[in-house]
């Protein structure tokens, strides 16, 4: 692929990021403490790491707080409707299929509203990244309980406890057929950032889970402080273990959060599987129509 045009700030006054970034849009809505400008930065630098022109990137986003990065990178990007983000970036990247076509939206956004598009693209194997941010809750919408809320956390729509049991992310998306498959939180930038390259590289269906603080609605609800004291809480708990196996490491409020790369496995992507199928097909229907007018 070819290099992309970053380069060294023009002068001290600019921005590192402001190659990659609509400053126009600036500032963004985000809180103070929020983890979402440290995944973005860890996605961009990404992109410039695996040499990945910018023109030739794709961001699609849902709705949310996460969501709002397909407002603010400077790249071909699409702020889609609530839970249609995989979709939509199917079609982007089955009629452009020189596009890196990456999905960063939230755990509500892909696992609630979109759960089934989700799982769907994982079992066809469509060569798309998709970064899901877990903040454990719906944060733009004030705090409701989501599918990943942990068991007994609060929400503001769970003022007793949440008793839902929440999805284990990087279970259902094996267990559904992505190829690539890896769960970090915002403490680890250098793992995440390098994990973006491996799954934006990887011909099928990648998924990163970035467990990520929201300091304004999850951690008030459930008393956990400031951003940088979830990012200490993140780091004392979190443990790498490459080799372990996605359904036994279910994300809670207690035990470690397990992080890694669970699953590396390339295999055929949806669209070489429609390609050999398809010129085979066409193959034998020519032979039988060539038989059939030598008879
Ligand atoms: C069809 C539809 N239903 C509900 C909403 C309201 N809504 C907007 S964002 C959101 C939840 C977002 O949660 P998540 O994806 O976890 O993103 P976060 O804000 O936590 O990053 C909801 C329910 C909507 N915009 N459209
Ligand atoms: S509400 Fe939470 S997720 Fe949304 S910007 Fe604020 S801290 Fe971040
Ligand atoms: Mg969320």
């Amino acid at each position: 692929m070819a290099k992309n045009k970053s380069k060294a700030p023009k002068n001290s006054s600019q921005h590192p990021m402001e190659d990659f970034l609509r400053m126009d849009r600036m500032p963004h809505i985000w809180c103070p403490g929020c983890g979402l400008g440290t995944n973005l930065t860890a996605f961009t630098e990404a992109i410039k790491k695996a040499g990945i022109d910018f023109d030739k990137v794709a961001v699609v986003s849902g709705i949310g707080c996460t969501a709002r990065v397909a407002g603010y990178v400077k790249v071909d990007s699409y702020h889609t409707t609530h839970g249609r983000a995989i979709p939509f970036a199917t079609g982007i990247k089955l009629a452009n299929r020189d596009l890196t076509t990456v999905v960063i939206s939230g755990d509500g956004d892909l696992f609630a509203i979109g759960g089934n598009h989700l799982i769907h693209a994982a079992r066809r194997n469509i060569d798309l990244t998709v970064i899901c941010v877990n903040n454990f809750i719906y944060g733009m919408t004030g705090g409701q309980t989501a599918p990943t809320t942990p068991l007994k956390a609060y929400s503001s729509t769970a003022p007793f406890k949440n008793y839902e049991p929440p999805f284990n992310l990087v279970s259902l998306v094996t267990s559904s057929g992505a190829t690539y498959v890896a769960r970090w939180t915002s403490l680890h930038i250098r793992r995440m950032t390098d994990s973006i390259v491996e799954a934006v590289n990887n011909k099928g269906f990648s998924f990163i889970e970035i467990v990520s603080p929201c300091p304004t609605v999850f951690a008030r609800k459930n008393k956990k402080g400031s951003g940088l004291d979830l990012l200490d809480h993140f780091g004392k708990r979190s443990v790498i273990d490459h080799s372990a196996n996605p359904n036994d490491i279910p994300m809670d409020l207690e035990n470690p959060i397990v992080c890694g790369v669970f699953v590396n496995k390339p295999k055929p992507s949806f669209w070489e599987n429609v390609q050999t199928g398809i010129h085979g097909e066409v193959k034998k229907h020519r032979d039988y129509e060539k038989s059939l007018s030598q008879e």
